[in-house]
């Protein structure tokens, strides 16, 4: 029966998930599944009425990194969470910084604000709503910014010297930001913003942004307002 995920393009734990299972070449099926107007049963397979579900048959996985440590049980390779017991819960973490600790600014302070708001709910960015976000990313985002800076370092990836959840978790995130034209600035965080450009071309991040690029991608609109 194979892979199904539920979902939508505007999440980047779905995002994540489309990511993860186009880096380790696994074939699935995709169905758009809003969670404000889920179809009925949703919660029987999603108790709390989140996206993304993966369904293995049908058999259903919730939460985005369940289903993440899930695909790399059931397809070992390539690995994408490292083998090393140390380098294993680090890459946990930085998956979990990005999507305990940015997303929950991220998201519904930036991003629903910025794009999410005057394209699906009719509500027009104006120049408080766009300071408001911004100011959100100085203080907060910033400092996660110089976070990951840090992590990086001289490295081509996160964590040990391959492609990890870790990294998959860090540039999904960031492509909300991107619909919403907030960028790390390459010449205070070079080192992100290069890895952030290098990601951006793989060709499974590639795929999904030409999907996302309408009608997410607000950026002409905002540099406007
Ligand atoms: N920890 C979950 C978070 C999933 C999540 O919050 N998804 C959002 C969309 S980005 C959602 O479904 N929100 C609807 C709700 O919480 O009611 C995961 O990693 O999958």
């Amino acid at each position: 029966m194979g892979y199904k995920l539920l979902g939508a393009n505007v999440s980047p734990y779905v995002r994540k998930c489309r990511a993860y299972l186009a880096e380790k070449g696994i074939a699935y099926t995709y169905e758009a599944v809003s969670p404000f107007s889920p179809p009925p049963g949703f919660r029987d397979i999603s108790p709390l009425g989140r996206i993304p579900v993966l369904l293995d048959g049908d058999r259903p996985i919730a939460d985005s990194t369940v289903i993440c440590l899930y695909l790399e049980r059931c397809n070992p390779t390539p690995a994408l969470h490292p083998a090393d017991p140390y380098l294993y819960a680090h890459a946990l973490w930085i998956e979990e910084f990005m999507d305990g600790g940015m997303m929950p600014f991220a998201g519904p302070l930036v991003f629903r604000p910025l794009v999410l708001g005057p394209i699906a709910m009719k509500q027009p960015v104006t120049p408080t709503i766009k300071a408001d976000a911004l100011k959100v990313v100085e203080t907060s985002i910033h400092p996660q910014w110089d976070y990951l800076e840090k992590e990086l370092a001289d490295k081509l990836f996160f964590v040990g010297d391959m492609l990890t959840i870790a990294d998959i978790a860090v540039a999904s995130g960031h492509v909300n930001l991107r619909h919403a034209d907030v960028s790390p600035d390459a010449n205070r965080w070079p080192k992100l913003a290069a890895f952030l450009t290098r990601m951006y071309a793989r060709p499974s991040f590639a795929a999904l942004l030409a999907e996302e690029t309408k009608p997410w991608d607000q950026r002409e609109i905002l540099r406007a307002v």
